[in-house]
Order: C-alpha cells, then structure tokens, then sequence
C-alpha cells in the first residue's frame, strides 16, 4: 500500500512539479498524546480496569495497539521533547521544564518542521512543557520571590514570546503552556491572549491530589477547570477548518489530563468508580471521542492518522488509588512516573490508519521517538542529514510487511540513571529503578524484595512483574548490557 502512495506520489510530483501532492495521497495525522496516564488505564488492556474508556476501547479496536511501546523518559518534557526530535532526551537533558524555564529545543529538527517543509500545515493545541524565551519580556531586575514566584507584573504580557511552538515548526498554538504552572493564561500563537494580573490562587480542592499548582502570575478569574473543555473544543474548531484544504494537515493535541490538578466537569464528577482520577479519565477519554467525530464529521476519517499514547505512567496517586479502589493505572507492570521500571514508561500506543494499518495487536518494541520517522515517511517528507538521530522507522510493522528495526532502548530517569532494554532483557544501571518511592506495602504485596546488588537485570519474558533480580545469577549478561549501555550513550 505505501508503495503504491509513493508511486502514485512520486508520479504526481514528475507530472505537476514543483506542486506538492494533494491531502488524497498523503495522510492527515493527528496525535493525541495523554498526560500521565498508565498502561492500565486503557481499560481494553486491563482485564480488571475499574474505568471504562469507551471511546479508546472503540479506537483500539480500529487501530493497532502496541503493548511494547515507550516514552523516551517517565516525566512531561523529555518525552515531549522526543517525540517531536526523534531523537533521546538524555542526550541533552533529564529534567523537566521549570515555570518560565527556557527552550529544551537547541537546534534539532522537528517532526512539525519536516512535515511542514513538505508542505503540511500544523497546530499545536494543549499543552507545550518545552520552554519559551522568556527573558525577552521579562522585565529589567524582575526576581521570582520564593513563596509567591513573579509578581503579574514582572513580564511585559502585550509582547510576542519567542521560542515557543511557533519557532520549532507549527503554524499556530492554542493552550495554557503548562496546566500547573504560571502563568495561568491562554497562549495563542505566541502572544498571552489576556495578561495575567493576579498572582494565583487555587479555590477549594481538586476532586483528587493536590492542586500542585506553582505560585505566580494569572488572569483574573482563571478557571483550572475550564482548560481541558477549553482545549478539545479548540482543536475540534481547528479540525472542522481543515475540510476541504487542499494540503494534508499535522495536529499534536497534547492533553493536560489526566494530570493534576484533576478537575473533572460536573458532567464526569462521581460518574466513575474510581474517584477524582477516575472521573477525570473519563473526560479524558470524551475528548478523545470528541476529536474523533469532529474527523468523522467532516469527512476526515478515513484520511487521517490518529495516534494517541501518554508522556509517562501514572503520577504516585497510583499506589493509594490501588488500594482503596482497586484500580491499577500501571496494568501488570512495576513502577509508575519518574521510574526505570516498565511503568514508568510503557505507554499506551494506538495507531488508526484506515486502509494501511490493519487493527490488532503487536508486542514489538516500540519507542514514541520512532513516530517522527515513521510519520515523516508516511508524509512523504524527507528527514534531513543528522535529524531525528534515533528514530526508526515503522512503516512496514505498522503496515504489516516487515519486522521491527528497533531492538534496544535506552530508558533514562530524571535522577540521571540509566537503563538498557535489549530484547526480552533489560538492565537498569542502578541499584533500584524507583525514583518515585513505593509504599511497603505494595512491595510486599507484590514480593519486591530489598537486595545488596548495584544493578538489576529481569528477563521480561519470563518475568514481566520485575520480581525476580538476576543480576547476581547471570554476570554475562549484565556484562553485555552494560557495554551496549555504554556504547549506546557514548
Ligand atoms: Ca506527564
């Protein structure tokens, strides 16, 4: 099939050069990328999930669900930054954007701009988590104050904010940057669309957690829980205007759900059996329901790539979650946010492509920073010499006629530790993969058991839980893994 499209493009292109060929022959793709949710929380892959997500169940059902398939880090940034580079995170960084942090971009290609020099237009609408320039309209000897961060008037909000999305390749952005940190206002483009004037404030209490909301500038009147019915209505808009367009159109609509602060609308609030988070999954998946029939209803369907994953595992609500409600957002695997273990970073990951990706299922190992190849070819768009360094491309596993090129990932945790998936195999460079710290109990309940070793290697296959460390049984294998590990970083 993808032949035949690269055919019947390049033949298009021999006929009406210098013209790009129309949106008939190249998809639309659409990537909806979820913020902190777990494995377990796509409840087609959890046999006991306590949530039902009908709207993924159904585009699980249409698409090709990868239950192998990683984020490039456990927390927002370094996957965000990834995803859109192809290329690993820890080649350049570990930890996530701070408020008013600047670009984790410093010259990479991205995925936008490689679809957009092949002639698609891009948006980005939710959240961004990659830095701005912000120093540009700071004002002179503005400080954070360390209880109450900026002062609303310590930026000149009527000025254009470079080094956001519209400097690494889309036409246009629509969101509030990061749901939990200043300022708390709407972006559009590059410009805030009202000035913050207001230092923050947070009323009453999320439906779960905490508000984990940092100090600093708002609007006036900031509504927490408006920005995720405020962003799916956007990007709704956004995909009813692309009817008709001759060129196909590239849309990352990255959530700020399920992420905290967790505000489900009254339409979701106690319609889960699972608290605050479970309502707000919910909504989560409505958007997602949302954004597929605003494709359907304009005909877009059948032309469009839909992908949708999350940024990492579940934040640690997961554990308590798990015990009082019975929900486990991490499904069979160990670990959550932050971790070096496989819930920190396997993922949800389905791909719809009506007519060349057949539904079903694939436990090939997958990375998201495999989606900026495999996209760019399926775009037709040439990756320029040194561009997305790690990314591989899928088409022919997506498409069915080929194996997985990729056999190894490197997995990085924001303590700057590292691990090695290889095969079946993987060993992490540390003497523990939390990060995030696991309650006692859960440890015993699971058989996790304290060790002396410096490392843990676990054969995934025969031991998917990670319970049994062979680190100290199997020295050769570590010694393989190990060098591959330095090989890889080197
Ligand atoms: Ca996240």
């Amino acid at each position: 099939m993808h032949r035949f499209r690269t055919l019947t493009y390049v033949l298009l292109v021999v006929a009406v050069a210098p013209f790009y060929a129309t949106a008939a022959e190249r998809p639309n793709i659409v990537i909806l990328y979820a913020d902190d949710m777990g494995y377990g929380d796509l409840a087609v892959q959890n046999p006991a999930a306590k949530v039902l997500t009908p709207n993924l169940d159904a585009l699980a059902r249409q698409s090709l669900r990868f239950t192998d398939a990683h984020s490039s880090a456990s927390i927002c940034s370094p996957s965000r930054y990834a995803l859109l580079t192809g290329r690993y995170h820890w080649r350049s960084f570990h930890g996530i954007v701070d408020s008013f942090g600047p670009s984790a971009f410093n010259g990479e290609a991205t995925l936008p701009e490689v679809l957009r020099s092949a002639g698609y237009r891009t948006a980005c609408i939710g959240k961004w988590h990659l830095g701005w320039n912000w120093n540009a309209i700071k004002r002179p000897g503005a400080v954070p104050s360390r209880e109450a961060g900026y002062a609303p008037d310590a930026f000149d909000w009527s000025r254009p904010i470079p080094g956001g999305p519209l400097d690494h390749g889309f036409d246009e952005y629509f969101g509030d940057d990061v749901p939990n940190f200043p300022p708390y206002a709407w972006f559009e483009n590059d410009r805030i669309v009202t000035p913050p004037s207001v230092p923050r404030t947070t009323p009453g209490k999320p439906a779960e957690g905490g508000w984990e909301c940092r100090p600093g500038p708002m609007v006036e009147g900031w509504d927490f829980a408006a920005v995720m019915p405020t962003l799916t209505k956007r990007a709704v808009d956004w995909i009813g205007r692309q009817k008709g367009k001759a060129e196909p159109f590239f849309l990352y609509f990255p959530f700020t759900s399920p992420h905290a602060p967790m505000l489900p609308t009254s339409e979701y609030a106690g319609k889960s059996q699972v608290g605050g988070y479970g309502d707000y999954l919910l909504q989560t998946d409505a958007t997602v329901g949302a954004v597929l029939a605003a494709l359907k209803a304009n005909g877009l369907d059948e032309s469009t790539i839909v992908i949708f994953s999350s940024d990492n595992g579940p934040e640690s609500y997961a554990y308590p979650r798990l015990r009082k409600l019975e929900h486990r957002s991490t499904g069979p695997w160990r670990g959550l946010k932050r971790d070096l273990y496989e819930g920190g970073h396997r993922v949800p990951l389905l791909v719809r492509w009506p007519g060349v990706v057949k539904p079903g299922m694939s436990d090939a190992l997958v990375s998201q920073i495999d989606l900026f190849a495999t996209l760019a070819a399926a775009g037709d768009a040439p990756i320029p010499a040194g561009a997305a360094p790690d990314s591989h491309n899928l088409l022919p596993l997506w498409e069915g006629t080929g194996p997985s090129p990729r056999h190894t990932i490197v997995h990085a945790a924001p303590n700057e530790r590292y691990a090695i998936r290889d095969g079946d195999w993987v060993y992490i460079d540390a003497p523990t993969g939390n990060v995030t710290k696991a309650p006692g109990w859960f440890n015993k309940s699971q058989g996790y058991e304290a060790h002396q070793s410096p490392g843990e290697l676990f054969d995934l296959k025969a031991d998917p839980a990670q319970q049994s460390n062979l680190f100290e049984t199997h020295p050769e294998q570590v010694a393989k893994l190990k060098a591959k590990l330095a090989e890889a970083r080197r």
